[in-house]
């Protein structure tokens, strides 16, 4: 009957260039969103940046209050790496930005609230760009070295530590679509490969130096969607499925949790321009202590040849992924609706990796367009996407610790600006108070926690009687 264990986590998240603001107050760095929305050519809708945002590098406290009217358990935020060390290394650490977070993460401890916090969400120090950035051999050290220092600084508060945001949204539209910051094409394997060492370096920088006196778990969120062959019954799409699952789900875990290298099938169709790990220390193979997933829509896959030209993911993938008609689309064209998804993705997480514990790091659906504030049909999506987890967690026995939704207010969309809203708060862009307020979805999901957190208490109660 829907029972989620009693510590299952109920949560929101959030990332620091999306809500913060500040982009230059107080000594933070530039980072590449900076530049990259600052560029006169900017490809950002309507040219938006993320200067102001929420402004919640002024506003957190608001953000508490956010967290604390939806009864939440869990809020997920990330680190400004140029906030903490503006020119990327620890060379220079800027005391105001430590401050913040330290104001940030003991306001979320005083009123019982578990922080997660990413080290790294899509956001690397301009400085470090114009040394390579992700394309560069030596950027996996100097993520290290931040790394320890942010577990050396928050970690006597912080359990549960994300390194790198979805590499696969960094490494494909960052490093090979040019879509995101910082622009570059026709390098995603290689920024992929670099993300990989960074977040086995830092796990193993934990283990080593924090893990026993912080007891906290660390891992790397990572995206898919899930995929189903378009025709059930051609094996063509099948093994297409199975390709398009292996580069975007398994480029990151297969190192992770299989094999200490990327998928077989990658390796055959990638061939030379896939980085090799042998000789690589320490290794790769046994570094996340949970399984992260960020999990949005799904896809019908069914399998293309694309002739001549030069080398692409594209190409590469011989496969594409269709919306079904069935399914509804929410403004973004890529989000399709697909709660189902969420379940198969699990149920399949389970089986390939050994049955790991699983927190959903972000699950969310937009709005675009004029803003509805009493938004039913995002309510029924919480609703309906939290009883996949349900029958995940009690008929398929996924071990699904938490659930974050995206996001806890609307914020900078990255490519769309501000005109996508993810929020379970609405926030006012046009006000200098950036003023925050309940969407009903917010108000759906407030009462599924509740709901969900008196049962379990009180089965709990029953059964120790
Ligand atoms: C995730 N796509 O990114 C990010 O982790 C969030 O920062 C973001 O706001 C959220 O999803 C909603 O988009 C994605 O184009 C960005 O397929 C782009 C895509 C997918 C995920």
């Amino acid at each position: 009957m829907n029972m989620f264990p009693e510590d299952f986590a109920w949560g929101a998240s959030t990332a620091a260039y999306q809500i913060e603001g500040g982009w230059d107050a107080d000594g933070k760095g530039e980072s590449i969103w900076d530049a990259f929305c600052h560029r006169d050519d900017s490809s950002v809708f309507e040219r938006h940046t993320g200067d102001v945002s929420c402004n919640s590098y002024h506003l957190w406290e608001e953000d508490l209050r956010c967290i604390e009217e939806l009864g939440l358990t869990h809020y997920r935020l990330s680190l400004s790496w140029s906030r903490l060390l503006p020119d990327g290394t620890t060379g220079h650490v800027n005391q105001q930005g430590v401050r913040y977070y330290n104001q940030v993460l003991d306001g979320l401890l005083a009123r019982g609230v578990t922080p997660m916090v990413t080290l790294y969400h899509f956001d690397l120090p301009q400085a470090l760009q114009d040394r390579g950035g992700w394309q560069s051999a030596d950027t996996p050290a100097l993520f290290d070295a931040y790394a320890r220092f942010c577990f050396g600084a928050f970690g006597d508060r912080v359990r549960l530590w994300i390194t790198l945001n979805e590499p696969y949204v960094c490494a494909k539209l960052g490093h090979e679509d040019g879509l995101h910051a910082p622009g570059v094409r026709g390098a995603a394997y290689r920024a992929g490969h670099h993300m990989l060492r960074a977040h086995a370096l830092a796990w193993h920088s934990y283990d080593a130096g924090y893990r026993r006196a912080q007891g906290g778990l660390v891992s790397m969120a990572i995206n898919s969607d899930w995929a189903e062959p378009e025709d059930a019954d051609s094996a063509e799409d099948a093994a297409a499925a199975a390709r398009y699952l292996a580069f975007s789900l398994g480029w990151f875990a297969w190192p992770l949790f299989v094999s200490g290298d990327y998928p077989e099938v990658m390796r055959a169709a990638v061939d030379a321009r896939l980085p090799r790990f042998s000789g690589v220390q320490p290794a790769v193979l046994g570094t996340a202590d949970f399984f992260a997933l960020n999990y949005y829509t799904a896809r019908k896959v069914r399998s293309v040849g694309v002739d001549g030209g030069a080398p692409s993911m594209k190409k590469d993938l011989g496969a594409e992924g269709v919306v079904d008609p069935a399914w509804p689309l929410c403004g973004l064209p890529w989000l399709a609706v697909a709660p189902h998804g969420l379940r198969q993705l699990l149920k399949y997480i389970k089986a390939t990796f050994n049955h790991p514990a699983v927190y959903i790091t972000e699950n969310g659906f937009a709005q675009t367009g004029p803003v509805l504030m009493e938004d039913g049909e995002r309510a029924a999506f919480y609703r309906e996407t939290v009883g996949e987890v349900a029958k995940a967690i009690e008929e398929d026995g996924v071990d699904v610790r938490g659930y974050f939704a995206w996001s806890l207010l609307d914020n900078f969309e990255w490519t769309d600006g501000y005109g996508a809203r993810f929020g379970l708060f609405h926030v006012d862009f046009s006000d200098d108070e950036r003023a925050r307020t309940m969407y009903r979805s917010g108000r759906e999901y407030a009462a599924i926690i509740s709901k969900h957190r008196s049962r379990s208490r009180a089965h709990r109660e029953l059964t120790s009687s």
